[in-house]
């Protein structure tokens, strides 16, 4: 997260923590909302609410004001059409203690979109994480699953649009303001 020129953390409260993402509409986020309720019966944790579940393209974290604009520049350039993804997996990162929904077949779009906006946002001066790009959404935190991660019932999620997205820290964990929204390109693809 940045880290080389992570700022003082007094000074770190005027930065905006930023970050790009898909965010789900209504129905798929409330079919995932279900999902991270019944993994919890298993797993325990913090279940993400509906409005919070969202899937990280490429996490910015703290930037100058200033610096908001070069972010939408970057994106403005990146040119990726629609695409589908289905969510059928649960998975389990027992260090971090996060239970997350991703796909057994992702469309090749999403890594071709992660990709463009991550070249475009180093080409900028951002510094990026350097691990590949893992497609996952979160829908526990705090968890602890013994034995089997439990299974999810498919949810289909059509993507029309990125968006720019700060991230205030609460109490109660993070609350996600849309700053920006990109539409991706329209499709002929029959389930566009
Ligand atoms: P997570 O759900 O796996 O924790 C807002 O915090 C979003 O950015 C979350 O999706 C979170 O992923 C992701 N995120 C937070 N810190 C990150 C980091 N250092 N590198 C990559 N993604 C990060």
């Amino acid at each position: 997260m940045n880290d080389a020129s992570a700022p003082p953390p007094a000074e770190q409260g005027e930065m905006p923590r930023v970050f790009f993402a898909l965010w789900p509409p209504a129905a798929v986020a409330d079919a995932l909302a279900r999902a991270a309720k019944a993994a919890q019966r298993a797993c325990g944790g913090r279940a993400m609410g509906a409005e919070s579940l969202h899937l990280t393209l490429a996490f910015i974290g703290p930037v100058l004001p200033e610096r908001l604009a070069d972010l939408r520049s970057a994106a403005d350039g990146v040119e990726v059409p629609g695409f589908s993804l289905t969510f059928d997996r649960l998975g389990f990162w027992k260090r971090k203690g996060i239970v997350w929904a991703g796909c057994s077949e992702p469309a090749p779009e999403l890594g071709t979109l992660a990709d463009a906006l991550s070249r475009r946002l180093r080409a900028a001066g951002f510094v990026l994480e350097t691990r590949p790009f893992t497609a996952h959404m979160t829908l526990l935190r705090n968890a602890s699953c013994r034995g089997e991660v439990p299974q999810m019932d498919a949810v289909r999620w059509p993507m029309g649009e990125f968006v720019l997205v700060r991230s205030r820290l609460g109490a109660h964990g993070a609350r996600y303001e849309p700053l920006a929204i990109w539409r991706l390109e329209k499709t002929t693809a029959p389930d566009q």
